[in-house]
């Protein structure tokens, strides 16, 4: 399938089982309109129905950003009325987060700025390079986060932070973003994305069910509260424990050999 404003690869080896989608508007910083949108909903779609594919990698063209925002443009003109009815922001969570149960990871170039920001936290996890750049600039447009700054930021790095950075629209370093919690590692700018198909092809190489479980459980530890998130853990645990891909492991492990997956 093609797409008008990214692109999708599934990796060959040593990356097999992982798909790659990098947003492809590099002539405007890959600000995300509703076409992109449309896009990521396709792709992330297929990247989940496929069960062939079990990583993907989400990063942006060009040497500058991942994404610098939602289109400025596109919503300078737009009523409040198309915002409410065409529930924009609402359709990223809907479709990039809770749809997609198995793994993915950001990939972060450039600027993560806005909606770039946004986008990038709703990935399982970030990996930055030294050259990253996260904000929540829209106050700067007289507007806020939409889709989900306000939430995510100051989950991940606290409310000083994520005040501060919502009230002043300041960019967080790479540096600082790792040392805040933001991502999970820094890299070099030239090495991004190969450690980040990397540590996909490490994710896609472990027992499938279990990746989605382990996701599952570390997310409930963000939306429940500690006790609702423990009994979520020992549940899927529990199920874990019947899984083929669990008599496997531990005979692998025991068998000194590598196990083979089945899925369930
Ligand atoms: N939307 C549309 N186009 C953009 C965006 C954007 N978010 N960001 C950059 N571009 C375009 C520029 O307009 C420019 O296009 P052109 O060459 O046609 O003029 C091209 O990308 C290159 O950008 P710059 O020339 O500005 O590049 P610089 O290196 O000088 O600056 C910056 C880079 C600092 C990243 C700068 O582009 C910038 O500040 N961008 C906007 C960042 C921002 O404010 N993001 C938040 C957007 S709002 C949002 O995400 C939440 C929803 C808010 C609702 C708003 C309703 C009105």
């Amino acid at each position: 399938m093609s797409y008008e404003t990214i692109t999708v690869e599934q990796r060959p080896e040593p990356h097999g089982a992982v798909t790659l989608i990098t947003l492809n508007r590099p002539q405007a910083l890959n600000a995300l309109n509703s076409q992109v949108l449309e896009d990521l909903i396709a792709a992330f779609g297929a990247y989940e129905a496929d069960p062939g594919q079990l990583c993907a990698v989400l990063t942006g063209a060009g040497d500058k950003a991942f994404a610098a925002g939602a289109d400025i443009k596109e919503m300078a003109d737009k009523p409040a009325a198309d915002f409410y009815l065409d529930d924009f922001f609402a359709r990223w969570t809907s479709h990039l987060v809770k749809a997609v149960r198995k793994p993915w990871i950001a990939a972060v170039n450039g600027f993560a700025l806005g909606g770039g920001c946004e986008l990038a936290m709703m990935a399982d996890f970030i990996i930055a390079s030294e050259k990253a750049k996260f904000g929540q600039p829209e106050i700067k447009l007289g507007v806020a986060p939409g889709m989900g700054g306000s939430q995510r930021l100051t989950r991940a790095v606290g409310k000083a932070k994520a005040m501060e950075m919502c009230l002043t629209g300041r960019m967080m370093d790479a540096a600082e973003a790792e040392r805040s919690g933001l991502v999970a590692r820094v890299v070099s700018h030239e090495s991004l994305l190969d450690e980040a198909l990397r540590t996909a092809a490490a994710i896609a190489a472990m027992p499938p069910m279990a990746a989605i479980a382990n996701k599952e459980m570390v997310n409930a530890a963000f939306e429940t509260t500690l006790d609702q998130g423990l009994i979520v853990e020992r549940r899927i645990f529990q199920i874990l424990a019947a899984s083929e891909d669990k008599a496997e492991g531990m005979a692998a492990f025991i068998e000194k050999r590598e196990g083979q997956w089945k899925g369930r």
